[in-house]
């Protein structure tokens, strides 16, 4: 059952997110054991390199320039001011380090000039560097490889039939093709997606089968729980329960066995013991630091309390390099 394929069926990944949930974990961490070493948690840092202002419409973003969110708009921030952020970052235990901005795409401007900058800097300190800038073309990609990024976070964020109630103004294949763009220049991929947004159980299976079924597995896939932000279109949606955060992990263990699944977004109202159980279920990777891009995220002495009381390492970089398909 956890060999890796990529011909997932629905009904093949409907029935696994479907178990019991007792079972459902059992599996996913007998999955889990068999392909990585369970007690090794991949810690990452975030930083938003240029927040706010985004010509898109995504519904649950604070940084899209039609919503009225309380963020502290700013353009893109000096490379040196990033490359202080990387090595506190590096200081505290993060072996990974993503640079955000709020934008649509890249282009071919002086602003993409200093983050090949800061991608180059970045990398020379040991890290693994990942970046998550909107759409890219083939070219700068490439650009990108050669400057040393390690990966890149480009997430499908819901089902293709789910797409466009949550964005209006990018289709499901510029993602797709994104991606395609990113693993053929050698950078590994990071996609996933967000629970919560008033999606339905099918929408969160076609999400984990387009990228269980991907040409190769995306080296990290990141599970996002809405954070709600007061201003943007999704505001008022329900808290996501536990257990849906734990079904999504489970099963993009089983389906993926190598991946880095995050427990991303979200952690900040889970507790330690909610926390274990998306780690039991196969979770091996977080965002660590106070804040995510925008929104709260649990700081360095709650996860350092979290990694003692669970007995959790926190992984060495690159690891993963050993085992590129
Ligand atoms: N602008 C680029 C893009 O959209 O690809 C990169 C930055 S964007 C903020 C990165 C990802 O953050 C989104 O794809 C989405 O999955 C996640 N995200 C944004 N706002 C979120 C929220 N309120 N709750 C959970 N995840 C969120
Ligand atoms: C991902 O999947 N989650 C991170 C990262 N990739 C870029 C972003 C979460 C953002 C949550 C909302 C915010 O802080 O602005
Ligand atoms: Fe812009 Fe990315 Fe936010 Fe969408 S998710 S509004 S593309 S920053």
């Amino acid at each position: 059952m956890s060999e890796i394929r990529n011909d997932w069926t629905r009904e093949e990944i409907a029935s696994i997110y479907n178990m019991p949930i007792m079972e459902l974990i059992y599996r996913a961490a007998t999955v889990h054991r068999r392909y990585n070493d369970p007690s090794e948690v991949q810690v990452c840092t975030l930083l938003s390199i240029k927040t706010g202002g985004c010509p898109e419409d995504c519904a649950y973003c604070p940084q899209a320039a039609r919503y009225h969110t309380d963020i502290k708009v700013h353009r893109l921030l000096d490379v040196e001011e990033v490359l202080a952020k990387a090595s506190e970052a590096k200081e505290a235990g993060s072996t990974r380090f993503c640079m955000g901005a709020a934008w649509r795409e890249v282009r071919d401007n002086r602003d993409f000039d200093k983050v090949i900058e800061m991608v180059k800097g970045v990398n020379a300190m040991g890290m693994e560097v990942c970046c998550t800038l909107g759409m890219l073309t083939p070219e700068q990609a490439r650009r990108l490889k050669e400057a040393g990024l390690y990966a890149y976070n480009h997430n499908l964020d819901t089902s293709e039939s789910y797409y466009h109630e949550i964005i209006s103004t990018r289709t499901y294949e510029d993602r797709l093709d994104t991606l395609e763009h990113v693993r053929e220049a050698n950078i590994a991929v990071c996609s996933g997606g967000i629970i919560g947004m008033g999606e339905g159980e099918t929408d969160r299976i076609d999400m984990l089968m387009t990228l269980a079924n991907q040409p190769s597995h995306p080296e990290s896939v990141p599970i996002n729980a809405l954070v709600p932000v007061p201003g943007t279109p999704l505001e008022n949606q329900p808290k996501v329960p536990v257990w849906d955060m734990i079904r999504m992990i489970a099963t993009a263990r089983i389906i993926m066995p190598r991946a880095m699944v995050r427990l991303s977004a979200g952690r900040v109202r889970m507790s330690i013991e909610e926390q274990a159980l998306c780690f039991l279920a196969g979770a091996n990777s977080i965002f660590a630091g106070d804040k995510l891009l925008t929104t709260p995220n649990p700081g360095y002495i709650a996860d350092q309390e979290l990694f003692q009381t669970l007995q959790l390492r926190p992984m060495k970089a690159f690891q993963m390099e050993k085992q590129v398909r």
